[in-house]
């Protein structure tokens, strides 16, 4: 029977039933929380293309924590004291921590962590630039700590209000953390810059190399970031990355005098008009190089990256047998 010819809902006599609300009174139910500033939560109903750009960012942000792991881990074991050793492990752990509480996020929107695992293990997911630059000297802990845990966290404190629950949740104990992270880092950095010439020369020289990339961690400039203005109109981002960017470099100026390291853009100056520091442009070239695999180091972290997975796989079985002996045990038991 054609759908117009089908009775009325109500036809029969039985009492008139409400109707299922149709897409546009979802949209409009969304859009309401949306601009509300309520929170989207994983039962609500949400427009797919939302659920896609979250599942977007919230791997690959998942993805950078667990990949971001590996220049600090390859440290541990010639970290310069005790105290270094321990502080550094505990930061590592931390990393996998968030790539965890990000992956469990993410799960909520319906993909699977195998699904996001084969993406990245395969290639095809992207994660933060700034893990495929190598970090060849001790003092690279100190400015991935200062710069790189410092990028992170001007970025994701406003991603703490994400209008996606789950997400905004996790990022609140994330923040928290990066923070301790960044002034690790900033003290690992003024430890060396009390130090000898040498060391002082160490600390400048890797400060030299981790600006411009940590800049880079921002995304493209506004004019270039397609997803910019429809993930700020859903409240995911709540600022470009033009924005975060200036923020993030108005913050490490005064750091970096007190540091008395300087930093390698001639352009950099306080502009008394704006209220902010100028910057010169960066090489956006070289980020795009990056992101498509050409980087110092993208090879050398898909591949140990792969090679750790493979290795766990003997953990991940033991897991999946327990679970099941527990479940059929509690089953006997009930
Ligand atoms: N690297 O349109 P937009 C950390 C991609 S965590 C690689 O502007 P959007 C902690 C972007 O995905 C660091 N790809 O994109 C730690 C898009 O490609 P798609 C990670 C980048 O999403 C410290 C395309 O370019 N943090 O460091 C990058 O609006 C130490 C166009 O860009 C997060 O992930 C990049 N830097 O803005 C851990 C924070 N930038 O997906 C261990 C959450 C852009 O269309 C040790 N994410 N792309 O194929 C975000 O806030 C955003 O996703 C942005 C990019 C700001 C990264």
């Amino acid at each position: 029977m054609p759908a117009d010819h089908l009775p009325p809902a109500s036809s029969g006599g039985a009492a008139p039933r409400e109707a299922a609300p149709g897409e546009d009174e979802r949209l409009a139910a969304f859009d309401a929380l949306i601009a509300a500033d309520q929170r989207i939560e994983p039962t609500d109903w949400m427009p797919p293309a939302y659920r896609k750009a979250l599942v977007r960012q919230m791997s690959q942000h998942a993805h950078s924590e667990i990949i971001g792991m590996q220049p600090e881990g390859n440290w541990i074991t010639r970290a310069p004291s005790l105290k270094r050793k321990a502080i550094l492990m505990a930061k590592v752990q931390d990393e996998a921590g968030h790539g965890l509480y990000l992956y469990s996020a993410a799960e909520t929107l319906g993909t699977t962590r195998d699904e996001m695992l084969d993406a990245l293990h395969s290639g095809k997911a992207k994660y933060s630039s700034i893990f495929n630059y190598l970090a060849p000297s001790w003092a690279d802990m100190g400015s991935i700590g200062w710069l790189v845990d410092g990028a992170a966290i001007a970025n994701q404190v406003p991603l703490c209000r994400a209008s996606y629950g789950p997400y905004g949740r996790a990022m609140v104990r994330i923040c928290k953390e990066e923070s301790f992270h960044q002034r690790q880092g900033f003290e690992i950095l003024l430890a060396l810059m009390n130090g000898t010439d040498e060391q002082r020369a160490m600390a400048q020289e890797s400060v030299n190399r981790w600006y411009a990339p940590a800049l880079m961690m921002f995304g493209p400039p506004d004019g270039e970031s397609p997803n910019s203005r429809q993930s700020m109109a859903w409240k995911i981002k709540r600022f470009s990355n033009d924005e975060l960017r200036q923020r993030f470099v108005d913050m490490i100026v005064p750091q970096a005098e007190i540091l008395g390291v300087t930093f390698p853009d001639p352009d950099l100056r306080w502009n008394e008009e704006r209220g902010h520091h100028d910057f010169g442009e960066l090489d956006w070239d070289e980020f795009h190089a990056v992101l498509r695999g050409n980087g110092q180091a993208n090879a050398l972290r898909l591949a140990k990256r792969n090679a750790a997975h493979a290795e766990g796989a003997w953990v991940r079985e033991a897991a999946r047998a327990y679970a099941e002996r527990t479940a059929t045990s509690e089953r006997i038991a009930s």
